[in-house]
């Protein structure tokens, strides 16, 4: 039976690697970190994703999904680790991917497919992969068949998605491309683009990067609705009549480990790039904005109580990487050292700030600041709410909550 070892056991192996072992094969679910393993031994997940838990531990309990914390020698390599971008040159970090890399090196054997699904900045495979498997003293062209295999799954309906997206197969050579292909269409039940790997990796790069502008001009556009004295999401909503136009929603910012980061891997091969570093900048200036209308909600109290409705980078999930509202609370911290900040999520439990539950946060609040979409502040109720705050103040930056109904329980409502 051909044999699996997923390297990096995060948001993309873990269900990569419970799929394949509901489909069949044997897997070898490897990670660095040992309290992962242990963890996922006992059946148990380290993420918050719908469906992910049952459908992991059925994986590990059948004996298919074998958690290891070293690199067990398969037949078939799949790299899912990070490539976080550096905070300073804004270059990609692709440490990860040459650890995993150099990990299987001592494995490899005649035939074995190698396939990186990690993003990366275009020419990786070729220009950083293939040497590192070049070591094994094999000829990673001939002997090997690599592959670069973007996931393209939305965090909150990952299961479904890994099942129902097209899979972009981008094969160094022909013969890779078929062999990554035949080994996903034993779930994959999309369409296959086959390719080769320079033009997958930039084509998952183009992708998060034009999510990343048309928020950036969806930001934009708002800032100019309210200068204007009009409702943004109305007039967007009606822009989106027209057959060609596919505006996106303005927020308080783009978070996540992707939108964020996958520009800059176009940027740092186009350092004149205007567009994508414009939108950077638009985005990334979403919070202060967010924190100008708390001045304006908050009204001259020199330390308000703020009550903070979702820490996670958007809905249902509990990932706070790169997150826009953590960006808020740091620059709420500063704008008010004074400022009593109750935090809530449902689901964030690491974010670095203690959080408290929702009748704490929302109790004697000056200001009631929703950041995030959970579904769980879609049903607030604002009668309820009236009479838990000491201010009826609202700060909706997602569009969650219904005006009307709050305006009507005496709440002033501001939205981005
Ligand atoms: N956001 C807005 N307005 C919108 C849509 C999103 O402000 O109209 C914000 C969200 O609140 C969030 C951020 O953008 O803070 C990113 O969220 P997202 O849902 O756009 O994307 P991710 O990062 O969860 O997942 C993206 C997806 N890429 C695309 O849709 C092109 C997903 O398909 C990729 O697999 C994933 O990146 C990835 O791993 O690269």
């Amino acid at each position: 039976m051909t044999s699996i070892c997923v390297l990096g056991l995060g948001y993309i192996g873990l269900p990569t690697a419970a799929m394949f072992a509901t489909h069949g094969y044997r897997v070898h679910g490897y990670d660095v970190n040992a309290d992962i393993v242990s963890r996922l031994s006992k059946g148990e997940t380290h993420i918050e994703e719908p469906g992910l838990k049952a459908f992991v531990r059925d994986a590990v309990h059948s004996g298919k999904l074998v958690p290891s914390d070293r690199v067990v020698a398969s037949d078939v390599y799949i790299l899912c680790v990070p490539s976080p971008v550096d905070h300073a040159t804004h270059e990609a970090d692709l440490s990860y991917v040459v650890q995993a890399a150099e990990g299987i090196v001592p494995h490899l054997k005649k035939g074995d497919l190698v396939i990186l699904e990690t993003t990366v900045p275009a020419r990786t495979t070729e220009d950083v992969l293939i040497p590192v498997l070049a070591k094994s003293g094999l000829d990673p062209r001939r002997d090997l068949k690599v592959v670069h295999c973007p996931e393209t799954v939305l965090p909150g309906n990952m299961i479904y998605e890994l099942a129902h997206n097209h899979r972009v197969i981008g094969g160094v050579t022909e013969e890779a491309t078929r062999a990554a292909r035949d080994l996903y269409a034993c779930f994959v039940k999309a369409e296959f683009i086959e390719t080769d790997a320079t033009t997958a990796e930039f084509v998952k790069l183009a992708e998060n990067a034009y999510r990343d502008v048309n928020i950036a001009l969806a930001n934009e556009l708002a800032l100019v609705c309210r200068k204007l004295g009009i409702d943004s999401r109305e007039a967007l909503r009606i822009a989106r009549k027209h057959p060609r136009v596919h505006l996106h929603e303005p927020g308080p910012g783009v978070g996540g480990h992707c939108i964020p980061v996958d520009p800059w891997f176009i940027i740092q091969q186009l350092p004149t790039s205007k567009v994508l570093r414009a939108a950077r900048d638009v985005n990334d200036a979403m919070p202060a904005h967010v924190v100008s209308l708390v001045e304006e909600a908050v009204h001259g109290l020199p330390s308000p109580t703020i009550a903070v409705l979702g820490l996670a980078y958007k809905g249902n999930i509990d990932d706070a990487r790169e997150s826009p509202a953590i960006a808020v609370v740091e620059l709420l911290k500063k704008r008010w050292p004074d400022a009593v900040l109750r935090l809530h999520d449902p689901y964030v439990r690491k974010a670095g700030f203690p959080t408290v539950d929702l009748d704490t946060a929302l109790h004697q609040a000056d200001c009631v600041l929703v950041l995030t979409d959970h579904a769980a502040y879609r049903g607030l109720d604002p009668r309820r709410v009236k009479d838990a705050v000491r201010r009826r103040v609202v700060v909706d930056t997602r569009a969650m909550l219904e005006p009307r109904q709050w305006i009507n329980s005496g709440f002033w409502v501001l939205r981005v």
